[in-house]
């Protein structure tokens, strides 16, 4: 009977064993360090808080698989730091990975000696100007950085900025080494009513010209006129009355402020529609509280 029992629980023993696998594979996290530039340089530095991890970095660039493989590995256990670095890298994304079973941390440090990307620019323009008005553009250039003096300005009645572009010389703000602002003060007192289309561009200190985006901006200089304004001669305390005004504008109106007095109150209110026309505002002498529409 007692062997009976022993051959019992030998076979219990050995089919929980059969449930173990003989050896766990450790994780692996991917992630991917990509350049647009030429004779680029990486440095990725792994510190283990805990466990034993190693770093790779595939130099192939724009691989679908694995890294693990690589010869261009750091292996760190708790406490240590080690890195791998990329030499000489070509555009492209580059798989790198951390195998291993704990925690850890990682940086990352690169450079591109060659720059071929643009800056980029973004733009902001208004939709209408009358007088003297800023235009401006922020630009930046994460490697190279940008040409402080390579802003220019087209300011184009043909309906495409392709030759009317002005050099505005140093009027470049420096923000940082690779961001500033491009801004140009244009006087359109001088300057016909119309829509003209307007851009700014800049070139990094390796040449590379980025663009903003170019939109469409409505000189305006004529103001609007005011039409007879149509209004009770009398109302009483509490009464509702009714204002009419004509306004006209050439461009689209902005803004207009309509104000009163009465024996007890001076209101000035402001009428946003932005469309010319008729205005129609119901309101009471008591109150700040009016409605308007569009008569
Ligand atoms: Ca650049
Ligand atoms: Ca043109
Ligand atoms: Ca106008």
């Amino acid at each position: 009977m007692k062997a009976r029992y022993n051959r019992i629980g030998a076979y219990l023993l050995v089919s929980i064993l059969l449930l173990i696998p003989a050896a766990y594979p450790a994780p692996i996290k991917y992630f991917n360090l990509t350049f647009t530039d030429y004779d680029c340089y990486a440095n990725i530095s792994i510190t283990s808080h805990t466990g034993q991890f190693t770093l790779y970095l595939n130099m192939l660039p724009d691989m679908c698989t694995q890294t693990t493989d690589s010869l261009n590995r750091a292996i760190v256990s708790t406490y240590q730091t080690s890195s791998v670095l990329g030499l000489n890298m070509s555009p492209g994304t580059y798989i790198a990975a951390v195998e291993g079973v704990g925690r850890y941390s990682l940086t990352k440090d690169s450079f591109c000696n060659i720059d071929i990307t643009s800056p980029t620019m973004t733009t902001d323009f208004p939709g209408y100007v009358s007088k003297t008005t800023i235009l401006e553009a922020i630009a930046s250039d994460s490697n190279a950085g940008i040409n402080a003096t390579s802003c220019e300005v087209c300011i184009s009645d043909d309906g495409q900025c392709d030759f009317e572009w002005t050099d505005l010389g140093t009027t470049f703000t420096e923000i940082s080494s690779t961001k500033g602002i491009c801004r140009y003060q244009w006087n359109t007192n001088s300057t016909d009513q119309g829509t003209y289309k307007v851009n700014i561009r800049a070139r990094d200190t390796q040449g590379n010209l980025g663009f903003g985006t170019e939109s469409d901006v409505v000189v305006d200089n004529i103001p609007p006129t005011i039409g007879s304004i149509d209004i009770p001669s009398h109302s009483t305390s509490d009464s509702e009355f009714d204002v009419y005004v004509a306004i006209d504008d050439n461009a689209g109106l902005q803004i207009a402020t309509l104000s009163f007095t009465s024996e007890k109150y001076n209101h000035s209110y402001q009428l946003t529609e932005g469309n010319d026309g008729v205005y129609e505002k119901n309101g009471s002498t008591t109150s700040n509280q009016l409605t308007m529409k569009q008569r």
